[in-house]
């Protein structure tokens, strides 16, 4: 009996089938080689950063690991520096960080040499746009960690701690120091004693793992709240308010990090409800933390049913205000000036706030890249956006050099990404989802890392030590390299760009059906809807053409871009094309570089979307072998998904547009196999 059991385990290892339910996101690694570990001081961090490496060491066995706090010139802020001998830093969380790198490094067969490593922004945060109902805004992987309904939903369960710490432990892992723990569309609620105890347990939590906690409030809550008539910012009982409640904060949580702050934005109230500015009211709240070293996120995300390009509103708002911020404000602007689209160019206000702290919002949830249904790789579009030359000080001055502090030196360098963690056991929906959190951490670390560096090291610690490690199949055998890791690696590199090819190619943005922003919408409209949150606002498409005229002759958006982005864009043909219809409206017969029309072009791209996604199919179903069972049929059935929406989009797109053009789709692509007038109906039965 026993005999046949084990050859039962061991041929389901030997065929890749053991379950995996995906929870251990990267961190797999349970059993490591003996080593010791010395190190002259004792904390809550530094036992942590013992513990990883008991559990996680690949190296020489019976090896002694040091570590060492020791301050180094070299080392800034949490980087620290890896020796032959063990790590060094300046603190308790440089040495985590560390010591997570080296393991890293071991698990994935990368050489560690002496170096020294400095995080690229200082503060390196997720958002939770978690409610303290349970509900995630834009969440897609169940329910909160954080919060939960109910009778007992201020109950701390050893569940719920366990939890946090397998959350902190990953964020730790790559380097993130900061989460906002509840959505910035704040309830008042969570200034309140109950939930101000939980959030102090939470820090209580996070805090040896080296993540600070911050909350988004809400800017009326001294009048929800307080009692106090007023939330204007520079009434003396509202300020007054915000003090005592800050330093109630500070007693409970000394380390507290800061407010989040959505103000004058989507119905969100803010100074503005009193004739203020946005400085006034982030200075007010900024002069309230300063005593206990806290800071100010204030968000530049700001637009309203003017008859403004709404691309060109929160330049319009916030330039004016730069150099009237107080040392502790941060101004936080999401990647592009519309709204996590999946191509967008940089937000203009990245290189032209000179006198301000800015830092980049991205979007791990892919609230507009197939949520968590879609397999898409989001590196690359953080990789083009921090990469994005804004000119600011002639060539070079990439967004990245222009929030990182080497172009413009803020008091403050940070980054945001709004997260996509849920209850799911993978905790993130799909799991591959799982790469964009990791994803933004490493680049929140390190800035400059290529989108393939990520892939790499994330399916080799993801997928990569299997059961079957010591067997053919193992990580970083040749085998598994070129039949798994290079197909895997091809397939998430190219994710990004099929959604835009399949969505919105050509800088097309915002065509999502109403409200859920997943499926297509073109022709989305209602007269009672306001006109900026309609898919007509966006693609202006009629017999003519199709695409936003922002150029000198349009909106004029092209001119908040430094000089010669800003003519560069302005000109059609110096354009780039994968800009095109952000910035130009055009004629459907506009010949595009390669020779088709500009009709013809978004037709191949429309088709090009949907055949990546057949190929996505295609390669997965070929890397069984090397994955188990749970997390390959997931996947698979994920991508089954995926290429039905992609056909819709696809079908959807081209069809609407075609009333317009006038032009027949190429006979080369594969003919629509829907109707219009079923996918309209479809999605308006909806609402
Ligand atoms: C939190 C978009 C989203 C909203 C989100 C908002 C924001 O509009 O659809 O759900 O609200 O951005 O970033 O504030």
């Amino acid at each position: 009996m026993k005999v046949s059991v084990c050859i039962v385990v061991l041929s389901l290892l030997t065929l890749g089938v053991w379950a995996e339910d995906g929870h251990q996101l990267w961190l797999r690694v349970k059993t490591g080689v003996p080593v010791n570990v010395s190190c002259s001081k004792k904390s809550g961090t530094l036992d942590i950063a013992r513990q990883e490496l008991l559990q996680g060491w690949q190296g020489e066995a019976g090896a002694t690991v040091k570590l060492t706090i020791r301050a180094d010139k070299a080392i800034a802020g949490d980087g620290f520096k890896l020796t032959a001998g063990g790590v060094q830093a300046n603190t308790d969380r440089g040495i985590l960080y560390g010591v997570y790198e080296l393991l890293r490094r071991q698990q994935t067969g990368r050489k560690v040499n002496e170096e020294v490593l400095n995080p690229s922004y200082a503060l390196r945060l997720l958002n939770h746009w978690d409610n303290l109902n349970g509900t995630i805004e834009r969440g897609y992987a169940g329910h909160s960690i954080f919060w939960r309904n109910g009778a007992d939903s201020l109950a701390v369960t050893e569940k719920d701690v366990a939890l946090w710490k397998a959350y902190a432990r990953a964020n730790a892992s790559i380097g993130i120091n900061g989460s906002v723990l509840n959505n910035v569309n704040a309830s008042p609620l969570i200034l309140t004693a109950g939930y101000l105890q939980r959030v102090k347990t939470i820090a209580d939590v996070l805090r040896p793992y080296g993540i600070k906690t911050y909350l988004s409030i809400k800017f009326s809550s001294p009048v929800l709240l307080g009692g106090v008539k007023t939330a204007d910012p520079l009434d003396p009982d509202v300020v007054k308010w915000w003090k005592a409640k800050t330093e109630e904060i500070y007693r409970m949580i000394p380390d507290f990090g800061g407010f989040l702050v959505k103000a004058n934005s989507e119905g969100q109230p803010g100074p503005q409800d009193y004739g203020r500015s946005h400085a006034d009211g982030a200075n007010m709240l900024a002069d309230a933390l300063r005593p206990f070293g806290g800071i100010v996120m204030w968000r530049a995300f700001v637009y309203s049913a003017s008859d403004e390009d709404r691309a060109k509103q929160a330049y319009q708002e916030f330039m004016p205000l730069d150099g009237s911020f107080r040392e502790n404000v941060i101004v936080q602007v999401k990647n592009g000036p519309i709204d996590f689209q999946p191509r967008e160019p940089f937000s203009p206000l990245f290189g032209a706030m000179k006198k301000s702290s800015v830092m980049p919002e991205l979007q791990i949830t892919q609230e507009y890249l197939g949520q968590s249904i879609h397999l898409v790789f989001l590196a690359p579009m953080w990789e083009e956006f921090l990469q994005s030359d804004t000119y600011q000080e002639g060539p070079g001055s990439t967004v990245a050099r222009c929030t990182d502090g080497e172009r413009i030196p803020g008091k403050h360098t940070a980054i945001a990404g709004v997260a996509n963690i849920g209850l799911d056991p993978n905790w993130c929906g799909h799991h591959f989802s799982q790469a964009n959190w990791y994803a933004f951490g490493r680049l929140a670390w390190n800035n400059q890392l290529t989108s393939a560096q990520i892939a790499d090291e994330w399916i080799q610690l993801t997928f990569g030590q299997l059961p079957s490690e010591a067997a053919q199949t193992g990580n970083l055998s040749p085998k598994w390299t070129e039949n798994f890791l290079q197909p895997v690696k091809q397939m998430m590199l190219a994710s990004r760009e099929a959604a835009v090819n399949y969505m919105m190619p050509l800088g097309l943005h915002h065509l999502f059906a109403a409200n859920e922003h997943y499926g297509p919408g073109p022709w989305w409209a209602p007269q009672r809807v306001r006109k900026d949150w309609t898919p007509p606002y966006y693609h202006k498409a009629d017999t003519l053409g199709i695409g936003f005229d922002r150029t000198r002759g349009g909106s004029d958006a092209v001119s908040q871009y430094h000089e010669p982005l800003g003519t560069q864009f302005n000109d059609v043909n110096s354009c780039p094309e994968i800009y095109l219809l952000w910035f130009h409206h055009l004629s459907w017969d506009y010949r595009m570089k390669s020779g088709r029309t500009l009709w013809e072009e978004l037709c191949y791209h429309y088709d090009a979307g949907l055949q990546q996604v057949r190929q996505f199919q295609k390669t997965w179903d070929s890397v069984q072998p090397y994955v188990d069972q749970e997390r390959f049929f997931h996947v698979q059935s994920r991508l089954r998904s995926q290429c039905l929406n992609a056909q819709e989009w696809k079908d959807a797109c081209l069809l609407y547009f075609q009333q317009f053009s006038r032009m027949p789709i190429p006979f080369d692509i594969e003919r629509p196999v829907h109707d219009l007038e079923d996918l309209i109906r479809k999605d308006l039965q909806r609402f």
